[in-house]
Order: C-alpha cells, then structure tokens, then sequence
C-alpha cells in the first residue's frame, strides 16, 4: 500500500469512528427542539391564539361602554388615538356623582368568549388580561374589580390593586379557585358556576374607577386567552 493510500485509510477510520458522535450530536439537539416546541406549546402557551382581543387601535370604539357616573349623560367612552399601551385606547370621566363606573364589554367580544368556552376550546386554561390607568392615586377605594354575568347569575374577581398613573397591566385567571365569589351569595364561585356564565356571557365589566373624588381612567389590551 502507498503511503497516500495509507493517508486515505487513516482517515476514512477517523470519519467512521467520529460518525456515532455526530449521529448522537444530531440526535440530542432534535430531541432538545421537540422539548422545547413541547414547552412553548404546552407550558408557555406561546402559540396560542387568544379568544378575544381589543386593543383600541382601530378607527371604530368597537362598541365598549362606561357604565355608572362616568362620561356625563353619555354611556360611550372617549376612543384617544394615542397614549395608549401602545397606539390608541378608551378614556372615561369621572362625573364624581356617586356610584363606580365600570368598563362594559361588547356582544362581539363576550360572545367570541362564550362560542370559544362552549366548544370547549379555552376551557382551564383561560385568563382576562387588560391595561388601566388612573389620573390620581389618592383616597382609593375598594370595589369588585371584575364581574362576569349571565344574565342570573353574577361572579366577581378583586385583584385588590389599584392603577398608577401610568399603565397597569393586571391578569386575572378564569379558574374558580383563584378568588372569584358568587355575588348572590359572597361565597366562593364554583366550576359548574364559571362554566355557566363563560357559556353565555351577558355581562363582562371591568372596573375603571379607583378613587373617590374626581378622575379620569384608561383602559387598552383587553385580551382572553
Ligand atoms: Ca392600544
Ligand atoms: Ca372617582
């Protein structure tokens, strides 16, 4: 054998033995993609779609309302264009007359909700989330943050923290036992409950006065997913 044949040799023996590493290498790096693809989908929920979304950045209010001693006589929030969390938002007035005002979804969006939640896509896993601002942070007062109806029946959340000034994002988990009450009775909501009202959602309000006295409050990116 020439001493070039013995080079070739040599190193086909070398690729063959480095070949095993390289299957190994290609095998540990597929099964570190499929973990991690696993996670995003099933831990981190990444590639979810949300069940409905308003981010206020349109041209059109979308057919949200403030409800309560808010905007005057008027039931229809301010739609501002800019300042929101990002582009545009919903602004309401305090009319500082009594009562709370309260940010009221539209059909569009709570029947997004209820056609997704009776199908049973969305079930378990679901949580509100959404941005609010406040004009002042003095002589706060405390109120049910979140209520959900059917018509009959009425559930509430208090996530217990109100707005700065500057955007606040809260999340409140759709699971019963993270602190949602039957409003009837004060008593903690049950899952039969929450499937009742998320199947046919009448009423979705979020609380957008946070202080007693005059204000002004925001709201954006309000989100179920
Ligand atoms: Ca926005
Ligand atoms: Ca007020």
């Amino acid at each position: 054998m020439s001493e070039s044949e013995n080079a070739d040799e040599s190193n086909n023996r070398g690729k063959k033995r480095n070949l095993p590493c390289g299957f190994l290498f290609t095998g540990v790096c597929f099964l570190i993609f499929i973990v991690v693809i696993f996670l995003c989908i099933f831990q981190f929920r990444i590639f979810d779609s949300p069940i409905a979304v308003e981010n206020f950045d349109g041209e059109e209010e979308g057919g949200w309302l403030v409800l309560g001693d808010a905007q005057g006589e008027s039931e229809f929030p301010t739609l501002q264009k800019t300042g929101g969390n990002p582009g545009g938002y919903m602004e309401a007035v305090d009319d500082a007359v009594g009562g709370v005002w309260y940010w009221a979804a539209p059909e569009t969006f709570r029947k997004a909700v209820s056609d997704r939640w009776s199908s049973g896509d969305g079930r378990s896993r679901a949580a509100l989330t959404f941005d609010l601002r406040q004009s002042a942070l003095d002589s706060p007062f405390e109120d049910e943050d979140v209520i959900f109806s059917n018509g009959t029946l009425s559930l509430s959340f208090n996530h217990n923290r109100p707005p700065e000034i500057g955007w606040t994002s809260y999340k409140v988990s759709l699971d019963v036992s993270k602190g949602w009450v039957n409003d009837e009775f004060g008593e903690a909501a049950s899952e039969e409950e929450m499937e009742k009202v998320l199947g046919n959602l009448e009423k979705l309000w979020i609380r957008g006065e946070f202080r007693t006295g005059p204000d002004t409050g925001g709201i954006d990116n309000v989100i179920i997913r």
